[in-house]
């Protein structure tokens, strides 16, 4: 089984990444960002909650985002592997998540990096947020919380990884296909 963490910085690719790795590898695509979006969309409670964190920029309760993947997880009992895409976010949930995965016999293949400046983020996440409808990526306060929020709190997920030889960094700045070659060539050596 096939299980990759895609992490990085907000705005660093890991969304466009998924893609292309959703459709080489026939894996299923498990974003916390779009499920929390979903909720939010549905107009739940959950939603309802995660929204006003989100709108500012700074990260939802462990419970809730473990919860979620937990249930998916048990809903693609028969998938080929995954790809975590902003998740895990704090050390707590990399540990629930190793886990939940123990708990299915299964482990995290490896964890990538996508290695991008402030300054390039910055300008990638106004520029989406020009089309994108999402308050979190129109302001600029709000993009530099975020990145406060990944410095504080996710960063260090970093060395957990790091601690289980399951880390590798590349180069997150350039064509989108360049990084995806990237991003194979550590596939090939797991
Ligand atoms: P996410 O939805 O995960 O949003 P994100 O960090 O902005 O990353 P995303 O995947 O969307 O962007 P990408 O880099 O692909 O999180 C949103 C919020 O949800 C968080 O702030 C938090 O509140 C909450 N949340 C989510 N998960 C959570 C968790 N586990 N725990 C707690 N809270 C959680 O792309 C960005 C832009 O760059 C795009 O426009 C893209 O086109 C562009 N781009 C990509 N690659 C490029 C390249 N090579 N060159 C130029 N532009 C590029």
């Amino acid at each position: 089984m096939l299980n990759l963490v895609l992490f990085g910085p907000p705005g660093a690719g890991k969304g466009t990444q998924s893609q292309n790795l959703i459709e080489k590898f026939g894996l299923i695509h498990l974003s916390t960002g779009d499920l929390l979006r979903g909720e939010i969309t549905q107009g739940t409670e959950l939603g309802i909650e995660a929204k006003k964190l989100m709108d500012e920029g700074v990260l939802v309760p462990d419970s809730v985002v473990i919860g979620m993947i937990s249930n998916k997880l048990d809903a693609n009992k028969d998938a080929k592997g995954f790809i975590f895409d902003g998740f895990p976010r704090t050390v707590a949930q990399a540990e629930a998540l190793d886990n939940l995965l123990e708990s299915k016999e299964s482990a995290i293949s490896g964890m990538i990096a996508l290695e991008v400046t402030d300054a390039e983020l910055e300008q990638r996440l106004l520029k989406r947020g020009e089309t994108s409808g999402r308050p979190d990526d129109a302001n600029p306060e709000v993009i530099r919380k975020r990145i406060k929020e990944y410095n504080d709190k996710t960063a260090p997920v970093a060395g957990f990884y790091k601690n289980q030889n399951k880390f590798t960094s590349i180069n997150g700045i350039g064509a989108v296909e360049e990084i995806f070659d990237s991003i194979n060539t550590v596939i090939a050596s797991y």
